[in-house]
Protein backbone atom coordinates (compact mmCIF):
# COMPACT_ATOMS: atom_id res chain seq x y z
CA UNK A 1 0.00 0.00 0.00
CA UNK A 2 1.64 3.24 -0.92
CA UNK A 3 1.65 6.44 1.56
CA UNK A 4 0.95 9.75 1.61
CA UNK A 5 1.67 12.20 4.46
CA UNK A 6 -0.62 14.77 5.44
CA UNK A 7 0.06 17.72 7.48
CA UNK A 8 -3.03 18.75 9.21
CA UNK A 9 -3.89 19.83 12.96
CA UNK A 10 -7.59 18.81 11.84
CA UNK A 11 -8.59 15.26 12.57
CA UNK A 12 -11.52 15.92 10.95
CA UNK A 13 -9.84 16.54 7.35
CA UNK A 14 -7.53 13.31 8.23
CA UNK A 15 -10.46 10.31 8.71
CA UNK A 16 -11.72 12.25 5.61
CA UNK A 17 -9.09 11.64 3.38
CA UNK A 18 -8.33 8.59 4.84
CA UNK A 19 -12.14 7.38 4.17
CA UNK A 20 -11.46 8.25 0.08
CA UNK A 21 -7.89 7.28 -0.29
CA UNK A 22 -8.13 3.73 1.55
CA UNK A 23 -10.24 2.09 -0.68
CA UNK A 24 -7.98 3.59 -3.45
CA UNK A 25 -5.22 1.53 -2.13
CA UNK A 26 -3.30 4.30 -0.04
CA UNK A 27 -3.05 4.87 3.63
CA UNK A 28 -2.84 8.72 4.43
CA UNK A 29 -0.69 9.46 7.52
CA UNK A 30 -0.54 12.25 10.05
CA UNK A 31 2.78 13.77 9.62
CA UNK A 32 4.46 14.19 12.65
CA UNK A 33 7.31 15.21 14.07
CA UNK A 34 8.66 13.63 17.44
CA UNK A 35 5.21 12.32 18.21
CA UNK A 36 3.60 15.93 17.50
CA UNK A 37 2.24 17.63 14.69
CA UNK A 38 3.77 20.31 13.75
CA UNK A 39 2.21 23.99 14.00
CA UNK A 40 2.87 25.53 10.55
CA UNK A 41 2.49 29.41 10.17
CA UNK A 42 -0.67 30.15 7.89
CA UNK A 43 0.39 33.84 6.30
CA UNK A 44 -2.64 36.86 6.45
CA UNK A 45 -3.83 36.29 2.74
CA UNK A 46 -7.79 36.25 1.00
CA UNK A 47 -6.51 33.83 -1.08
CA UNK A 48 -6.32 30.25 -0.36
CA UNK A 49 -3.97 29.14 -2.59
CA UNK A 50 -1.55 31.46 -1.50
CA UNK A 51 -2.20 29.66 2.20
CA UNK A 52 -1.77 26.57 0.93
CA UNK A 53 1.32 27.26 -0.96
CA UNK A 54 2.87 28.79 2.19
CA UNK A 55 2.01 25.60 4.13
CA UNK A 56 3.37 23.55 1.95
CA UNK A 57 6.75 25.36 1.70
CA UNK A 58 6.59 24.70 5.18
CA UNK A 59 5.88 21.62 5.08
CA UNK A 60 8.27 20.43 2.99
CA UNK A 61 11.24 22.12 5.05
CA UNK A 62 10.38 19.93 7.86
CA UNK A 63 10.53 17.22 5.09
CA UNK A 64 14.57 18.10 4.46
CA UNK A 65 15.28 18.34 8.01
CA UNK A 66 14.02 15.21 8.46
CA UNK A 67 15.64 13.48 5.49
CA UNK A 68 12.67 12.32 4.02
CA UNK A 69 12.52 14.66 0.79
CA UNK A 70 12.04 11.72 -0.90
CA UNK A 71 8.31 10.99 0.50
CA UNK A 72 4.94 12.41 -1.13
CA UNK A 73 3.36 14.62 1.20
CA UNK A 74 0.00 16.96 1.13
CA UNK A 75 -1.93 20.39 2.82
CA UNK A 76 -5.01 22.01 2.26
CA UNK A 77 -6.46 25.13 3.17
CA UNK A 78 -10.30 25.56 2.71
CA UNK A 79 -12.83 27.94 3.52
CA UNK A 80 -16.52 28.77 3.13
CA UNK A 81 -17.70 31.93 1.19
CA UNK A 82 -21.32 33.01 1.52
CA UNK A 83 -22.73 34.88 -1.13
CA UNK A 84 -24.62 37.35 1.02
CA UNK A 85 -21.25 38.49 2.80
CA UNK A 86 -18.52 38.99 -0.02
CA UNK A 87 -15.55 37.26 1.06
CA UNK A 88 -16.70 35.94 4.51
CA UNK A 89 -16.07 33.85 6.17
CA UNK A 90 -13.54 33.00 3.18
CA UNK A 91 -10.11 32.75 4.51
CA UNK A 92 -11.22 33.77 7.71
CA UNK A 93 -13.09 30.76 8.11
CA UNK A 94 -11.16 28.94 10.97
CA UNK A 95 -10.82 32.53 13.31
CA UNK A 96 -14.90 33.47 12.52
CA UNK A 97 -15.91 29.44 13.51
CA UNK A 98 -13.38 30.25 16.58
CA UNK A 99 -15.39 33.76 17.67
CA UNK A 100 -19.19 33.52 16.38
CA UNK A 101 -19.38 29.64 15.48
CA UNK A 102 -22.86 28.56 13.06
CA UNK A 103 -24.79 30.29 15.47
CA UNK A 104 -23.37 33.57 14.33
CA UNK A 105 -23.01 32.78 11.20
CA UNK A 106 -26.90 31.85 10.73
CA UNK A 107 -28.05 35.07 12.78
CA UNK A 108 -26.14 37.38 9.81
CA UNK A 109 -28.27 35.60 7.21
CA UNK A 110 -31.43 36.52 5.73
CA UNK A 111 -33.37 35.11 2.57
CA UNK A 112 -29.81 35.20 0.57
CA UNK A 113 -28.73 31.78 1.96
CA UNK A 114 -26.12 30.89 -0.96
CA UNK A 115 -22.62 29.82 -0.36
CA UNK A 116 -19.90 27.61 -1.57
CA UNK A 117 -16.58 25.61 0.22
CA UNK A 118 -13.25 26.10 -1.27
CA UNK A 119 -10.42 23.60 -1.10
CA UNK A 120 -7.08 23.98 -2.15
CA UNK A 121 -4.63 21.30 -1.91
CA UNK A 122 -0.88 21.49 -2.53
CA UNK A 123 1.09 18.05 -3.05
CA UNK A 124 4.85 17.61 -2.57
CA UNK A 125 5.52 14.87 -5.22
CA UNK A 126 8.94 14.24 -3.60
CA UNK A 127 10.41 16.38 -6.11
CA UNK A 128 7.66 19.47 -6.88
CA UNK A 129 4.65 20.92 -5.68
CA UNK A 130 1.63 20.69 -7.35
CA UNK A 131 -1.53 22.18 -6.72
CA UNK A 132 -5.48 20.69 -7.01
CA UNK A 133 -8.71 22.54 -6.36
CA UNK A 134 -12.20 21.38 -5.40
CA UNK A 135 -15.36 23.58 -5.31
CA UNK A 136 -18.68 22.62 -3.53
CA UNK A 137 -22.34 24.70 -4.14
CA UNK A 138 -25.24 24.66 -1.72
CA UNK A 139 -26.86 26.73 0.44
CA UNK A 140 -26.59 27.55 4.41
CA UNK A 141 -29.65 26.11 6.47
CA UNK A 142 -31.68 27.74 9.08
CA UNK A 143 -30.77 25.96 11.65
CA UNK A 144 -28.02 23.59 12.83
CA UNK A 145 -28.69 20.23 12.01
CA UNK A 146 -26.50 17.26 12.36
CA UNK A 147 -24.24 15.56 14.71
CA UNK A 148 -21.19 14.19 11.75
CA UNK A 149 -18.65 16.10 10.07
CA UNK A 150 -16.67 19.02 11.85
CA UNK A 151 -16.58 22.89 11.90
CA UNK A 152 -19.24 24.51 9.18
CA UNK A 153 -20.63 20.94 8.29
CA UNK A 154 -24.09 21.45 10.06
CA UNK A 155 -25.20 24.47 8.27
CA UNK A 156 -23.96 23.77 5.11
CA UNK A 157 -26.74 21.30 2.64
CA UNK A 158 -24.57 20.76 -0.97
CA UNK A 159 -26.74 21.38 -3.55
CA UNK A 160 -26.55 17.78 -4.47
CA UNK A 161 -28.31 17.01 -1.06
CA UNK A 162 -31.97 15.72 -2.36
CA UNK A 163 -33.79 15.62 1.30
CA UNK A 164 -32.33 18.81 2.24
CA UNK A 165 -29.53 17.05 4.46
CA UNK A 166 -26.16 19.07 5.94
CA UNK A 167 -22.89 17.44 5.08
CA UNK A 168 -23.22 17.00 9.48
CA UNK A 169 -25.60 14.57 8.69
CA UNK A 170 -24.05 12.55 6.08
CA UNK A 171 -21.56 9.80 6.59
CA UNK A 172 -17.81 10.69 5.54
CA UNK A 173 -18.79 8.39 2.18
CA UNK A 174 -21.79 11.11 1.39
CA UNK A 175 -19.95 13.91 2.10
CA UNK A 176 -17.01 13.44 0.16
CA UNK A 177 -18.98 12.51 -3.15
CA UNK A 178 -19.72 16.29 -3.18
CA UNK A 179 -17.58 17.84 -1.40
CA UNK A 180 -14.80 20.73 -2.11
CA UNK A 181 -12.26 18.16 -0.48
CA UNK A 182 -13.24 14.88 -2.10
CA UNK A 183 -13.39 17.28 -5.31
CA UNK A 184 -9.87 18.14 -4.78
CA UNK A 185 -8.58 15.02 -3.16
CA UNK A 186 -9.68 12.74 -6.63
CA UNK A 187 -8.07 14.74 -8.40
CA UNK A 188 -5.14 14.61 -6.82
CA UNK A 189 -5.41 10.76 -6.84
CA UNK A 190 -5.62 11.28 -10.59
CA UNK A 191 -2.63 12.96 -10.49
CA UNK A 192 -0.80 10.22 -8.82
CA UNK A 193 -2.28 7.24 -10.43
CA UNK A 194 -1.76 8.59 -13.70
CA UNK A 195 2.13 9.68 -12.46
CA UNK A 196 2.53 5.58 -11.82
CA UNK A 197 2.93 7.10 -7.77
P1 LIG B 1 -5.23 22.74 9.00
O1 LIG B 1 -4.35 22.37 10.16
O2 LIG B 1 -5.27 21.69 7.93
O3 LIG B 1 -4.93 24.11 8.45
P2 LIG B 1 -7.72 23.98 9.89
O4 LIG B 1 -8.85 23.44 10.73
O5 LIG B 1 -6.97 25.19 10.39
O6 LIG B 1 -6.72 22.75 9.62
P3 LIG B 1 -8.57 25.38 7.43
O7 LIG B 1 -7.83 26.63 7.80
O8 LIG B 1 -8.37 24.82 6.07
O9 LIG B 1 -8.28 24.19 8.46
O10 LIG B 1 -10.13 25.54 7.63
C1 LIG B 1 -10.73 26.76 7.95
C2 LIG B 1 -11.99 26.51 8.74
O11 LIG B 1 -12.97 25.97 7.88
C3 LIG B 1 -11.83 25.57 9.92
O12 LIG B 1 -12.49 26.16 11.04
C4 LIG B 1 -12.54 24.31 9.51
O13 LIG B 1 -13.19 23.71 10.61
C5 LIG B 1 -13.55 24.82 8.46
N1 LIG B 1 -13.68 23.78 7.44
C6 LIG B 1 -12.72 23.35 6.58
N2 LIG B 1 -13.19 22.33 5.83
C7 LIG B 1 -14.46 22.12 6.23
C8 LIG B 1 -15.45 21.19 5.86
O14 LIG B 1 -15.23 20.24 4.96
N3 LIG B 1 -16.64 21.24 6.48
C9 LIG B 1 -16.89 22.17 7.42
N4 LIG B 1 -16.00 23.08 7.84
C10 LIG B 1 -14.79 23.05 7.25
Amino acid sequence: MATLNFLTGNSGKLAEAQTLFGPLGWEIQAFEVDGEVPDVIEPQSDNLTTVALAKIAQAVELLASQNRLEESLLVEDSGLFIDALPEFPGVYSAHVLQSIGCDGILRLLDNQRTAYFLTVAALWTGEAVEVFIGRCDGTISTEIKGEGGFGYDPIFIPDESEDGRTFAEMTHEEKSAYSHRGRALRALFDYLDEDGA
